[in-house]
């Protein structure tokens, strides 16, 4: 009977094993840059990273040692018959104690309190409209059932004039220069999710929210919707480009609006149903 403690010690090994590794492995946990496996690609990704191993640190410790309070207390206090068969000890019944309850929710709540606080100025960087930088918009962006509209300024540099160009699930952007996005929906709840940047924003209806966002390496990443919103939700996924140079960003912009100048989408004012699917 004692034994199965440790089956139960066994388990609890396993599961603190695997947490303590997954930071470590770039395919176990979130998404990293394969280059560098232990970082983002985004300064604010770096910030959100350790917003993260601080809550898993606080978590592991409190896992491990509930862990072994659980095992040494079934190990300890295993139900054991003498030889007649009587139990070795009795059962003592009390109702509640005060001061443990007191203590298990005041640890609780000051943690609470601590990642609420320690977190504030992260979250006021990426999420307050006082914070959104003071750049020209890169894109409007409006998720629909089941894709992303995007909608860049073109030569002129504004938006809603007739040089703007339309793509679909496409999303570029320069190395090293803060991205400002405005978010809409045209249906239901969506998720603009950027898994490498890490950057999550819900796309609301009726709401046009300013997202911004860096890169600090070119290449190619993911944008998906991180909302279930119907049931193409899985394929509402896009391909974020990330350009060296404001140079290269231009060559695609001038190359895309050219593509789109000679496709009829153009001749009737926009982008009908999916132009590039996945
Ligand atoms: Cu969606």
């Amino acid at each position: 009977m004692r034994y199965w403690s440790l089956l139960f010690a066994l388990a609890a090994i396993f599961c603190i094993g695997a947490f303590v590794y997954a930071p470590f492995n770039p395919d176990w946990w979130l998404p990293n840059s394969p280059s560098e496996p232990y970082h983002t690609i985004s300064t604010f990704g770096r910030e959100i990273d350790s917003l993260f191993i601080i809550i898993l640190v606080i978590t592991g410790i409190t896992f491990i040692g509930t862990q072994i309070a659980l095992v040494w207390a079934s190990f300890r206090f295993v139900d054991q018959t003498d030889a007649e068969g009587r139990p070795v000890r009795k059962a003592t019944y009390f109702h509640g104690s005060q001061r443990l309850e007191v203590v298990w929710t005041i640890i609780p709540a000051s943690i609470l309190v601590f990642i609420a606080l320690y977190q504030m100025g992260t979250w006021a960087a990426i999420k307050f409209r006082s914070s959104a930088p003071k750049v020209q918009a890169l894109a409007e962006v409006t998720a629909r059932q089941f894709q992303w509209v995007m909608r860049y300024p073109g030569p002129d540099g504004r938006l809603n004039t007739a040089d703007d160009l339309h793509l679909v699930n496409d999303l570029h952007f320069v190395k090293g220069k803060t991205a400002l996005i405005y978010l809409k929906s045209s249906d239901v709840l969506h998720s603009f999710f950027l898994p490498q940047m890490r950057i999550k924003q819900d796309a609301v209806p009726g709401l046009n929210i300013p997202v911004w966002f860096d890169s600090d390496r070119a290449g190619s990443y993911d944008l998906a919707c991180a909302e279930l919103c119907g049931w193409g939700h899985y394929k509402m996924r896009g391909n974020v480009t990330v350009h060296e140079t404001q140079a290269d960003f231009d060559d695609w912009m001038q190359r895309a609006i050219d593509a789109q100048n000679v496709s009829q989408l153009a001749a009737v004012g926009g982008p009908q149903g999916e132009v590039n699917p996945r």
